[in-house]
């Protein structure tokens, strides 16, 4: 049998677990322990005890375990630390030594550099400068100055004159072309009625149409009352003779049948009228007429004395004679 006092001990040697056995065996016999009913206070603390002892132990284990996972953890981080270190040093470095020469070049530049030298040409083109200076005739350049500026206000002067004239001839020149677009349009305009004109010749030409003084006269071949004599006329684009000149008035006589002209007075007695409504001024009645003979109505007028310079005579529209047409051109 082994007291509290002495298992107390006891168990104190186990504190660094290095003997489990040992420790097992004092575990086995203090259970064994458990089951004496005299020892039961005694035993309640040594279980107190070693359970404290147990989760103290687990504790220090797991406190080894992370001290451990720690340190091998933070050897990684430190030498990429230290490579990067490595590295900053390094750059450091090469950027010194840089430097370094650089200066040293400036320091050679500085001591090879010929102050005396550099300064006595200056001094030269300084002296050349004012010396120039010195001999610049200021009244002659003045003047030629004053001559080339003359020189061009004249240049000047004279182009804006010529600018005016060119501009001028240039309007003159459009009024031309203007009037002359507006020629060629008149005689394209009359060269159009002039082929009008010619090709109306041709045709009366053709259709035996003879021409006189101005317009072309056909004289029937058949006869027929003065108003479908006139019709004829108009279908022909004509109408019947109107005689206003002595030229006119001998021409229609060397006609030897009795024909119509275009003069009546069927809308008024005694108020002779041309087909193109103009009064009747200049006359040419035989003799004795118009006489409107034993008031028959003799309202139309035709040539019937042939021999006589006045050859007109008055005479009634039904009667049938032949005609003559006149077309005006
Ligand atoms: C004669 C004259 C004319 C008249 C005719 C009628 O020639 O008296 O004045 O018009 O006859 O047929
Ligand atoms: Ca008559």
């Amino acid at each position: 049998m082994v007291s509290l006092e002495e298992e107390l001990e006891l168990s104190m040697t186990y504190e660094n677990f290095e003997d489990v056995p040992a420790r097992k065996a004092a575990s086995r016999r203090s259970v064994e322990d458990f089951n004496v009913p005299a020892a039961a206070p005694g035993m309640k603390m040594y279980r107190l005890v070693v359970v404290s002892f147990g989760l103290l132990c687990i504790l220090q284990a797991a406190l080894n375990i992370s001290l451990r996972l720690t340190l091998f953890s933070q050897p990684n981080s430190l030498t990429e630390e230290r490579d990067e270190m490595k590295r900053i040093y390094l750059d450091l470095e090469a950027g010194c030594n840089n430097l370094t020469e650089e200066r040293d070049d400036l320091k050679r530049t500085l001591e090879n550099y010929d102050l005396e030298a550099g300064c006595n040409n200056l001094t030269e083109e300084r002296d050349d400068l004012k010396r120039t200076l010195e001999n610049y005739d200021l009244e002659a350049g003045c003047n030629n100055l004053t001559e080339e500026r003359d020189d061009l206000k004249r240049t000047l002067e004279n182009y804006v004159s010529q600018q005016n004239s060119l501009t001028e001839e240039r309007d003159e020149m459009k009024r031309i072309n203007l009037d002359l677009e507006a020629g060629r349009n008149l005689l394209t305009e009359e060269n159009h009625g002039l082929k009008r004109t010619l090709e109306e010749y041709a045709h009366y030409l053709q259709q035996g149409w003879v021409y006189f003084s101005g317009s072309f006269y056909r004289i029937s071949s058949t006869m027929k009352p003065w108003q479908d004599s006139r019709r004829d006329c108009q279908q022909r684009g004509a109408d019947l003779m109107i005689i206003n000149s002595q030229e006119e008035q001998d021409f229609s006589r060397q006609y030897k049948n009795i024909i119509w002209i275009g003069l009546m007075d069927r809308d008024t007695e005694g108020e002779w009228t041309w087909v193109d409504g103009t009064q009747l001024t200049t006359s040419f009645w035989h003799s004795g007429e118009p006489n409107n003979y034993d008031k028959r109505n003799e309202d139309c007028v035709n040539i019937n004395h042939h021999d006589h310079t006045n050859s007109w005579n008055d005479a009634p529209c039904e009667n049938e004679y032949f005609w003559i047409c006149e077309k005006k051109m």
